[in-house]
């Protein structure tokens, strides 16, 4: 028996929006466990993925194929059922590629959670989605997983089960879980949910993108054609596997679905990439303007041979002109610029744009179906040129969050078009230049921070009376945060150290702890009393350029 997994916590496409998508061929009915069979089928022997950590692995399209299939039977048996949330926290190993091929063949729905998420991240996804397993590594980074993974289960009661990638303590080991395949009669469907993606956030918890088989697939189908991604691609994943750009963008899974390989970085830095793109023949890497620039001043001084190297795509965060200028001089391959995101619009400068269409815009969409509107604060279509919010809508762009209905009124119009919060100008061409936000948010060198969530933590201090945290401009991560705090009066004072403390104690990512912290005894204040974060950003931005615009 076939049937398709009914989501009711999502809003979806209308039907004619679906026909649509359907009759131009961009939702084409393929589901990632389908589309891993075929590959498999098509050439068993090519390598599908290199784990160059420790002793190098490589496995074949084959192999790939009957871990997923036995490991997601070992899920299955375990009483993992279709629709059931599943959080995965894996740094770059196979293991994390082998899960969600897993979990998609069953129809379970894995969570990305980063490696670099805590007790408090972890706590909330697995309550919120009610997942019933969690999946992780024994130890990562120096942190024990194992620890973190038996205090959230003991606070969580839908989940049932943690596998783990090394030696299990208390948990089951990973390994352990895979059987021989049987028939579950439950046959995933391209309209159904294939994951749980998530957003970098403006609210004080993230919120879940559900990502369809259909919609995702276009995008990875689309970025692969103007990538030119093929068979013969090599794509070095440098940044954390979970994170939508280096998923799709086109990711490990553009390149696993053109037949390519998909080599696994354990770190980001120079020169532990270097030696594998000089190892594995690279030719494909995506990566933040951090790096980015990281990589342009170590590639002219590497012994390491970059030559296989032909394009690097560079996003998640505004890429200065200046920067952009000096990536194809220094790597020796092509730059292409990369403005994307988890909830679904992807642009990408084109490889026969002009150089400085490449090195002065963030692309243009991947699909014509993609709709764009540029608009003022009352919804009203700028001129063409003119700087405005960026709306969208289209054949890979959510129609809503998961279980947040109250979220989905504000972040979405009436007609279904998504509140990016970026303001952008559209240049004659079609292109997207990105030149700030609107949204409360604050983007650290491509990861993202919702200032609510740690203004939160740092309000629970007993002598604290009111903070903000802001982003202030930073010449390589292009803004660091800086939380202003107000002390109650009669406090003893504080230094900066006690509220850093207080914030990386209450175990979130590292990334998220204030970068600076200062004490004021009041903040700018608006016509109607309310704390101004666009006159902190002003004061702070009189030191440099304007980090963001509100
Ligand atoms: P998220 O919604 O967490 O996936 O983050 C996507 C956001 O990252 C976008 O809405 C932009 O604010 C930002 N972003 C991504 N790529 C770029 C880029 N190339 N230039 C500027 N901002 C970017
Ligand atoms: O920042 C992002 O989320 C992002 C950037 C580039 C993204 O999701 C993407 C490409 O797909």
């Amino acid at each position: 028996m076939t049937t398709a997994f009914l989501n009711p916590d999502t809003p979806t496409w209308p039907a004619e929006f679906a026909e649509r998508y359907r009759a131009a061929g961009h939702w084409r009915g393929e589901t990632f466990g389908g589309v891993l069979s075929e590959r498999a089928a098509a050439h068993p022997d090519r390598v599908a993925v290199v784990d160059p950590a420790g002793t190098r692995r490589a496995w074949t399209y084959a192999e790939l194929d009957e871990r997923a299939s036995r490991l997601a039977a070992g899920f299955a048996a375990r009483g993992i059922a279709p629709g059931d949330r599943v959080v995965v926290q894996l740094p770059n190993i196979a293991e994390f590629i082998e899960v969600v091929f897993a979990l998609f063949r069953i129809g379970a729905l894995p969570v990305y959670a980063l490696p670099a998420h805590r007790e408090t991240e972890i706590g909330y996804f697995c309550s919120f989605t009610e997942a019933v397993a969690y999946v992780v590594p024994e130890r990562h980074a120096g942190f024990d997983h194992l620890a973190l993974a038996s205090r959230v289960k003991e606070r969580t009661p839908t989940l049932k089960h943690v596998f783990v990638v090394g030696e299990p303590g208390e948990h089951t080991a990973l390994s352990d879980v895979p059987c021989d395949p049987v028939d579950t009669g439950h046959t995933p469907q391209p309209g159904d949910l294939a994951f749980l993606q998530l957003s970098g956030g403006t609210t004080g918890v993230p919120k879940l993108i559900p990502r369809t088989h259909d919609d995702y697939i276009y995008s990875l189908r689309g970025s692969n054609e103007i990538c030119g991604v093929d068979g013969d691609t090599r794509f070095l994943v440098v940044l954390p596997a979970a994170h939508n750009f280096p998923m799709s963008s086109p990711g490990w899974l553009g390149a696993l679905y053109a037949g390519g390989t998909v080599v696994l970085s354990p770190a980001p830095d120079p020169a532990t990439a270097f030696r594998l793109v000089e190892s594995e023949r690279v030719t494909m890497t995506g990566m933040v303007p951090p790096l980015a620039i990281l990589w342009s001043e170590a590639a002219p001084a590497t012994a390491h041979d970059l030559s296989s190297l032909e394009l690097i795509l560079v996003g998640g965060a505004k890429y200065s002109e200046a920067a952009a200028r000096r990536l194809e001089p220094a790597l020796g391959c092509r730059l292409m610029q990369v403005f994307g995101m988890a909830e679904g619009l992807v642009n990408y400068t084109r490889l026969d744009d002009d150089y400085e269409t490449v090195v002065t815009t963030q692309g243009r969409p991947i699909s014509q179906d993609d709709e764009i509107r540029v608009v003022d604060d009352e919804d009203v279509d700028v001129p063409q040129g003119d700087y405005g919010h960026l709306l969208t809508r289209g054949p890979y762009t959510i129609r809503g969050y998961w279980r947040a209905p109250q979220h989905n009124e504000r972040s979405f119009t009436e007609e279904g078009f998504y509140r990016t919060g970026d303001i952008v100008r559209r240049t004659a061409t079609g292109h997207l230049v990105v030149e700030g936000r609107a949204k409360d948010q604050i983007n650290r060198g491509g990861e993202k921070i919702a200032p609510e969530e740690i203004e939160n933590i740092i309000l629970s201090h007993p002598s604290v009376h009111d903070v903000s945290v802001v982003g202030v401009a930073d010449d390589y991560l292009g803004e660091r945060t800086l939380a202003y705090v107000i002390l109650r009066s009669g406090t003893e004072p504080l230094k900066p150290a006690a509220i850093k403390r207080l914030v990386r104690e209450r175990g979130v990512a590292a990334y998220k702890v204030p970068d600076l912290v200062e004490f004021v005894d009041a903040f700018p204040q608006t016509g109607i009393g309310k704390v101004s974060k666009k006159g902190l950003r002003s004061d702070t931005a009189s030191a440099g350029p304007a980090p963001a615009r509100s």
